[in-house]
């Protein structure tokens, strides 16, 4: 029990994540005939893709998809019989960018055909995910399909600190955008880094940066189609702020010693955390096609103070400390808290961890009746010392983690926790209906494909072995 606790504890486990990148950007991609994946330059112009058709074919018409952000604004095309001596067809000096770009061309008879991206809006390049070839003898047959190609140069894995830096500018202009509700605004901004970079960032551990980005496309895209929408039905989230930590807790075997933590809040994580859960609130409520968000206020426990752990754990080879809140090590007792909001869905506890400098983790763990004895409902429990913008603790996955437990609990048909712990954060594990291949992707099916079907969630009481077996691994109703 002890052990699946601590596992619970650290939400956001390896994921065995496998090289995302690699088949999404080659120059083979071009030319598969799914507009799904995508070949990508390397960052700057110019840059060239050319595919061989196989024998000499009489030409007179192009289309190329481009990636939204990373296209050319000035491009050439030329042709070739041989692959080495070229011959212009056609030369744009201004293209504004638009997705589907189809144009007839000088017609001509080669076996390459070679596009040349000159100049672009921006340093990353050009990616495009389909290039397709047409002769008059068949105008509906594009000639380029599945033909080999090859290319200037391919964007490399790695993601640069000026990439993450266009990110951060990027969501942080977002964001005061979409605090205006100009969500058109904010949409522009986000995906003027994600088409570009998400797969990049996508690849990254942890990939919280990835998440912060993905989901605010998501709910910029669905606020941008409702701007004023509400929570068909609103939940209740109260965040509850302990402002101070006391504790002294037993050594190591090894330096049995007590290990004394007095903290006070840093405001600062309280305020990133609060952002926090707006962002998790618009996301759900896009999440959930407008039926669940989260209405969040903040209460501050003055006179309060964490002065116990429920679990203390030590690892040896670091000294490191782990141990875990319950409600019951808050002093004095939060129960009245708890039961004045009794029409509260979620609590969300917030204290001053023991992160920094101490050799010491406090951990940060989720989910209800586990640990927030005293309440049957959701309560999320965080430290508050571990906040970074895009860091691993308090983040938008975190938050949608931590309540699928929440998820897990209510709807599962077995007792939590569930064997192995976080076993669906492996692919393989997912129902076969599942589609998608992260985290996120996994909470989409799940509400998209179970709980919303069954009952718009609705469940926000949690107990266990309501729902017939078998809700899981099986299509909802
Ligand atoms: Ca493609």
């Amino acid at each position: 029990m002890l052990a699946l606790l601590l596992a619970a504890a650290f939400p956001l486990l390896p994921t065995g994540d496998p090289d995302v990148s690699a088949p999404a950007r080659r120059p083979v991609q071009a030319t598969d005939g799914d507009r799904t994946t995508w070949w990508g330059s390397a960052p700057g112009f110019p840059a060239w893709i050319s595919v061989d058709l196989g024998a000499p074919t009489r030409l007179d018409r192009l289309a190329i998809d481009w990636e939204p952000v990373t296209y050319p604004t000035a491009y050439r095309v030329e042709a070739s019989a041989d692959g080495t001596h070229w011959c212009s067809v056609l030369h744009v000096a201004a293209w504004g960018g638009e997705t589907h770009d189809e144009r007839r061309m000088e017609p001509v008879t080669a076996r390459w055909l070679r596009v040349t991206g000159e100049a672009g809006p921006n340093h990353w390049g050009m990616w495009l995910s389909e290039l397709s070839v047409f002769g008059p003898a068949d105008p509906k047959r594009n000639l380029a399909a599945g033909r080999p190609t090859s290319a200037s140069g391919t964007i490399a894995r790695a993601l640069t600190p000026a990439d993450k830096a266009d990110v951060a500018d990027a969501i942080a202009i977002g964001d005061r955008l979409y605090h205006a509700h100009d969500f058109a605004g904010a949409l522009a901004h986000y995906r003027a880094v994600y088409n570009p970079l998400g797969w990049l960032l996508r690849a990254q551990e942890p990939r919280t940066m990835f998440e912060a980005l993905r989901l605010r496309v998501l709910s910029a895209d669905f606020r941008l189609r409702h701007p004023n929408a509400r929570a068909e039905r609103p939940r209740k989230l109260v965040m509850l702020v302990v402002p101070r930590t006391d504790l002294v807790l037993p050594g190591p075997p090894e330096a049995p010693a007590p290990i004394q933590v007095h903290r006070a809040l840093d405001e600062s994580q309280v305020a990133l955390t609060r952002e926090g859960l707006f962002w998790f609130s618009e996301s759900f409520l896009a999440l959930t096609d407008g039926r669940v968000g989260w209405d969040v206020s903040v209460e501050r426990l003055e006179g309060y103070t964490v002065a116990a752990q429920s679990r203390v754990v030590y690892t040896r080879d670091a000294y490191q400390l782990m141990a875990q809140l319950e409600p019951g090590g808050i002093s004095p007792s939060i129960q009245p808290v708890l039961d004045r909001h009794a029409d509260a869905d979620m609590f969300y506890i917030f204290w001053p961890g023991t992160h920094p400098g101490l050799q010491q983790h406090v951990t940060n763990g989720g989910s209800g009746t586990v640990w927030a004895k005293g309440t049957s409902r959701a309560c999320l429990l965080s430290e508050g010392d571990a906040c970074e913008p895009y860091g691993f603790y308090n983040t938008l996955t975190w938050f949608h983690h931590e309540f699928f437990h929440q998820v897990e609990f209510g709807y599962w048909d077995q007792d939590f926790p569930k064997e192995p712990m976080h076993a669906w954060q492996d692919r393989p594990n997912w129902p076969a209906d599942f589609v998608g291949e992260q985290e996120w992707d996994f909470y989409e099916n799940v509400y998209r494909r179970r709980v919303l079907p069954l009952d718009g969630l609705d469940r926000m009481t949690w107990s266990t072995g309501l729902y017939p077996r078998g809700i899981w691994s099986h299509p909802g109703p």
